[in-house]
């Protein structure tokens, strides 16, 4: 709407500002925390009966930003003020604190239920206060009431009945964080929604409303840590220089319930200490680490701790010295231990002289390592074993290490899944290796129990996403993006949310609680993902994206100074057929997994066909469940991908008028990019594996719109993230 403004608008805009009516460019910056007012005329006029004041006692800076959250969102969605007091004077009083800060709360004697929500939860009660009708939100902590009264707001926010609320809600994992892969001038590492946020030349002078903003939106899904630094990392954060300035976003963070983490380049005591070694055996080198953490806690005194990438894709670590992961992240983890501080130690590892499949890689060097690290160690697992592909089966890795808390690493930006332009709503992605079973303590032992400890009774339990947020307007660059910024908090919190239901809450915030936009726009949502599997990397190939920026197909790129940063490596394809064979015929990449498992994915009868050529290399006439051929089956599967696309565009295209005009054209525009990228991957794929097939594609799909030669010789300048 801001585009198109002309004078006269401006003029209204002026006078509707004086007037105090909210006045809103629908340009996404709003996020999923709108407080538009509650459109469904009986149940606005429900919550105007039972939200009548509130009680909200206690100074904190943690309380005052829940007391401004609650009268920001009640006057939005209420579209009338609610006065605050201090006495419950009549039906409808909103109570909301901890027995310390609130004698009403401890009034209440909320006893063992509030002991169960711990230290981050929180208890949402209709009840019964002086003979009135009210309502609580109690927690344990300042962060839990303000987790809490994020909880109430959405209620009211998705238009949901509060008559007889008894909502007990608590975190099932402990370290909730975000891994911004921002680099110290401002680039992000596969990021596509512009800069990164953390103004470095700016800070610490200067705070940002952004910082503000940003720390609000983590708060309302419950993300409570966040990574500022890129994995692969640069020593110079860790100076004093930049101490500070991390010291400044720490101080802005914390009431919101955030901590900061770093990441902690290995080489950094030669880099910036000017030692000779960063041997983790060398006394000097634990010691400089050492002075380093108490540095750090001087400038931030919770400071979260350390997340390293190390002996991976050419960053230093341990094994430079002869020594193993577990000596390097031992010493760090000494090094934090006196403060409380963790250390999130990747397991992301693969090596280009070792000629083993890379997808083995991670579980050879890290599975003999069990039960050596410390106990302020966590070991960060990416969601499979190669690298945040469309879809992976579960890394081996989970349930194979009960010793060592297992920290799950999910990408919420789209470096595989269409980047910028693509709409991938990533639930049901995440969903799938949570549900995932690795029967590594019989049947029922879900990658989700392993995460969160219950499997192998770890108290400390941690999941992280590689934050799709930069400077763009709307964060996320697509608008759909915040719904995986949205998804990832809301799982970190509660696992057992549905996909489902998590894209009609985040709908309804954002958009609308009307029906007939909630159940469209889902319908989209629930599709996304498999139409991007199923125009990159149908049937369990994985891989083949161009070169170097991931950006648009690559099956054909090979003869690169790595093999496995190659297409050819993953997809195998030859005369015969297609795939990679991880069987016993094979790799044995399969031999990783418990016996179960290894029994499914091991017989090309039983394997579920979305992981068929990850595990088998398959015959071209090799009949599917489908009763189509190997190669026909692969055809349609990638024109479905295609369709599912066009179908969200003309799902999206009846929406025109029931959603506001900018975000609408926004999504309008790029559906359509996204459908031209799909063609690109089909007819780019389809008419490369042609080459090894032999044979026609099906008459009755679409035809190719170019040739493979056209395909091959593109070559797309400055994609963003390299
Ligand atoms: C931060 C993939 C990405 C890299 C990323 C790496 C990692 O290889 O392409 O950009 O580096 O994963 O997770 O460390």
């Amino acid at each position: 709407m801001i585009r198109k403004t002309t004078p006269t608008l401006i003029v209204l805009l002026m006078l509707l500002l004086g007037t105090g009516l909210p006045v809103q460019a629908e340009d996404g910056y709003r996020l999923w925390l709108r407080y538009d007012k509650v459109q469904d005329a009986s149940r606005l006029q429900q919550y105007r009966q039972q939200v009548t004041e509130v009680i909200l006692e206690g100074n904190s800076p943690t309380l005052a930003i829940a007391k401004r959250e609650l009268a920001q969102g009640l006057r939005g969605l209420l579209g009338q003020e609610v006065p605050f007091g201090q006495k419950a004077t009549k039906a409808g009083t909103l109570i909301a604190g901890t027995p310390a800060s609130s004698p009403l709360v401890a009034q209440l004697q909320l006893g063992d239920k509030l002991k169960a929500a711990g230290d981050e939860g929180y208890l949402i009660l209709t009840t019964q206060l002086n003979g009135r009708n009210s309502h609580v939100i109690a927690a344990n902590t300042d962060i839990g009431v303000l987790y809490g009264t994020f909880h109430f707001l959405r209620l009211l926010q998705s238009s949901q009945d509060i008559t007889k609320l008894a909502v007990s809600s608590a975190p099932k994992i402990q370290h909730r964080v975000l891994n911004h892969w921002d680099n110290l001038d401002r680039t992000v590492e596969r990021g596509y929604a512009g800069f990164s946020l953390w103004d470095w030349h700016r800070l610490p002078g200067y705070i940002d409303q952004r910082y503000l903003d940003y720390a609000r939106a983590n708060a309302s899904i419950g993300i409570n840590g966040t990574v500022l630094t890129n994995v692969n990392a640069n020593a110079l954060v860790l100076t004093k220089e930049y101490l500070v300035k991390v010291a400044a976003l720490a101080d802005a963070f914390r009431p919101y319930g955030i901590k900061v983490y770093l990441t902690a380049r290995f080489s950094a005591p030669i880099e910036i200490g000017g030692l000779k070694t960063a041997d983790p055996h060398e006394p000097t080198v634990q010691q400089w680490w050492k002075d380093k953490a108490a540095e750090i806690y001087s400038h931030v005194p919770d400071f979260g701790g350390f997340l390293v990438k190390a002996n991976s894709e050419g960053q230093p670590g341990p094994q430079n010295y002869g020594r193993n992961h577990a000596d390097g992240a031992n010493m760090l983890a000494d090094a934090v231990a006196p403060q409380g501080g963790i250390v999130m130690w990747r397991a992301f590892v693969y090596d280009d002289k070792e000629p083993d499949d890379r997808a083995k890689q991670a579980y050879t060097e890290f599975k003999p390592l069990d039960g050596t690290f410390r106990k302020n160690v966590m070991v960060q697992v990416k969601n499979g074993a190669i690298d945040f592909q469309p879809r992976e089966p579960f890394h081996p890795l989970f349930g194979a290490m009960p010793k060592t808390p297992i920290m799950m690493e999910f990408q919420i930006t789209q470096e595989y899944l269409g980047q910028g332009t693509n709409l991938a709503y990533l639930a049901p992605m995440f969903q799938e290796t949570l549900e995932a079973d690795t029967h590594a303590k019989g049947k029922g032992s879900t990658v989700a129990k392993v995460i969160d400890g219950t499997l192998d009774k770890h108290q400390l339990t941690g999941i992280a996403g590689v934050a799709n947020i930069g400077t763009d307007r709307n964060w996320t660059g697509h608008l759909f993006g915040q719904s995986n910024w949205y998804t990832f908090g809301r799982l970190a919190w509660n696992h057992q949310l549905s996909s489902e239901e998590i894209a009609a809450e985040w709908i309804k915030m954002t958009f609308t609680s009307n029906a007939n936009v909630v159940m469209p726009v889902q319908n989209m949502m629930m599709t996304s993902r498999e139409a991007v599997v199923n125009y990159m990397t149908p049937l369990g190939l994985h891989h083949i994206m161009g070169w170097s920026h991931h950006y648009g197909p690559g099956p054909w790129i090979k003869d690169k100074h790595r093999a496995d940063w190659t297409s050819v490596y993953y997809h195998r394809a030859d005369e015969q057929g297609i795939g990679f064979d991880r069987t016993k015929t094979g790799s044995n990449a399969l031999a990783q997994y418990a016996p179960p498992v290894q029994k499914q994915f091991g017989n090309i009868k039983t394997c579920p066909e979305e992981f068929l050529l990850w595990f088998h290399h398959v015959k071209w006439d090799h009949k599917l469940k489908s009763g189509r051929t190997l190669w026909n089956e692969l055809c349609y599967r990638y024109s479905e991908g295609v369709d599912q696309v066009r179908q969200m565009q003309s799902t999206w295209a009846s929406l025109e008028g029931k959603v506001d005009e900018e975000r609408f054209a926004h999504v309008q525009s790029l559906l359509k990019i996204q459908e031209q990228e799909a063609k690109w991957w089909r007819d780019a794929c389809l008419l490369y594996f042609q080459t090894f097939s032999k044979r026609p594609i099906p008459s009755d799909l679409e035809k190719p719109a170019e040739t493979l030669e056209y395909y091959m010789n593109l070559d797309p300048k400055f994609v963003p993230g390299i």
